[in-house]
């Protein structure tokens, strides 16, 4: 037995499905990433954390929450979690990428509803995520119609807070974000007991900067040819910077990082030279979604950079860190995060920019557009990446797609056909 599962048991998981999911998920991840060849050094601390994410980490979680800490979890790149870090709280990102509790999920919520929102709210019924039964506070956002209205569901499972997202870019809808930054603070003030001071504010700033830099660092890498890290590696250093400690995490990736550059100097790849080079672009790939890479990777092309808040979207923009005040702070992360092109708005144009901008930096053959079935955002803007696209002569795939395996095979022949093309 694991020993963990005193832990787990106190957590009140269904300790045989839970069981169940570390099965499929172990076997997953031998398939998908221990079966690559000329992997990293630095990928063994990835795998290493992967290995126990519901086991050392959860640990480390506990242990903190009896020395008083408290914990917050969130679904969405909007929210701030320079803010979490300030009251001396830890986030952790919580969207699910395995289908588990599915027709519970569908009690709640409608089926034709994407399966990021169903995984999420099968993962509670089932009492399958130890990160979830940690929480001391789950934070909504008014993003998608999907996720605004599941949370109505999901609150009545779960301690909540929904942040207000405005849907444009205009002065108003910055005032309104400001506010709901506000709102956030008090929210997380009142629950930790803690002050948010200038000194804690800039400090949880600069640990967040610092994490977006070695992220960026590393995409910045992978403009090399041959390519020298596989798009499913960075996927899973994508989805692990969401629950780790972000001081380790971040020293990881730098050594990671020293790695690949060594490797580029000797112009060595994780493929030859003349592999077709893709970029995906859209939904977000939660933990442990690892599916269209796999396809991609396994149909002679490699994944040069994600388009995606588990990616690049997350990444690109960092807080100015020249303010001295709470309000001068405050005024950063507020204008930081308006930046974020989530599909979610509208409009959306630089979004459309961003991603031709990245292809070229990246020196992608195509790119692949990828939407969750049901999600309205994102397949809205499929077509007009296609069309933006198309003017900077770059060709896409359009993909829709869920957490089944069922279609596995046809997306394999057409991601083929895509490769034998760019
Ligand atoms: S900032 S992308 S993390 S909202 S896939 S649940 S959009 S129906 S996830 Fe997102 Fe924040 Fe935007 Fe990023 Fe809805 Fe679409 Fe489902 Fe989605």
């Amino acid at each position: 037995a694991s020993p963990h599962r005193e832990m787990w048991e106190k957590l009140n998981l269904d300790i045989e499905a839970h069981d169940g999911l570390l099965e499929v998920l172990g076997k997953f991840y031998g398939d998908i990433y221990l079966s690559q060849e000329g992997r990293l050094g630095g990928m063994e601390y990835l795998d290493f954390v992967l290995s126990e994410v519901h086991g050392l980490r959860i640990r480390e979680i506990q242990d903190a929450r009896a020395a008083g800490k408290k914990v917050i979890g969130s679904f969405c790149v909007f929210v701030p979690e320079e803010l979490t870090l300030a009251a001396n709280a830890i986030q952790v990102g919580l969207c699910a990428g395995a289908d588990a509790g599915k027709e519970e999920a569908e009690k709640l919520v409608p089926r034709n509803t994407c399966a990021l929102i169903k995984s999420f709210i099968g993962f509670k019924l089932a009492r399958i995520c130890p990160y979830t039964e940690s929480c001391d506070l789950i934070i909504g956002e008014t993003t998608c119609d999907g996720k605004k209205k599941a949370y109505e569901a999901f609150g009545e499972l779960v301690p909540m807070h929904v942040m207000e997202v405005p849907q444009q870019k205009n002065a108003c809808d910055r005032t309104l974000w400001k506010s709901e930054i506000l709102r956030y603070k008090d929210r997380l003030e009142a629950l930790t007991g803690n002050t948010i001071t200038a000194e804690n504010l800039k400090k949880g700033i600069r640990i967040i900067n610092d994490r977006r830099r070695a992220l960026q660092r590393l995409n910045a890498l992978r403009a090399a040819v041959p390519a020298p890290i596989s798009g499913r590696d960075v996927l899973l250093i994508n989805q692990v910077s969401f629950y780790d400690d972000p001081i380790r995490f971040t020293e990881s990736i730098g050594k990671l990082c020293d790695q690949l550059e060594e490797r580029i100097q000797k112009k060595e790849g994780i493929v030859p030279e003349s592999t077709p080079r893709l970029m995906l672009s859209g939904c977000p790939m939660a933990v442990p979604n690892w599916k269209l890479p796999y396809i991609v990777e396994g149909s002679g092309a490699v994944v040069v950079g994600e388009e995606s808040c588990i990616g690049t979207r997350n990444t690109r923009d960092l807080v100015d860190e020249s303010g001295q005040t709470v309000e001068e702070m405050i005024d950063a992360i507020c204008d930081r995060y308006m930046k974020i092109d989530c599909a979610c708005f509208t409009p959306n144009t630089e979004r459309l920019e961003n991603i031709a901008d990245m292809a070229k930096e990246l020196k992608a053959d195509g790119v692949i557009h990828y939407a969750l079935m049901f999600c309205q955002p994102y397949a809205h803007e499929a077509f007009k990446v296609e069309k933006a696209l198309r003017e900077a002569d770059i060709p896409m795939l359009s993909i829709e797609t869920d957490y089944s395996m069922e279609d596995a095979e046809q997306l394999k022949t057409r991601v083929e056909a895509f490769v034998e093309m760019v």
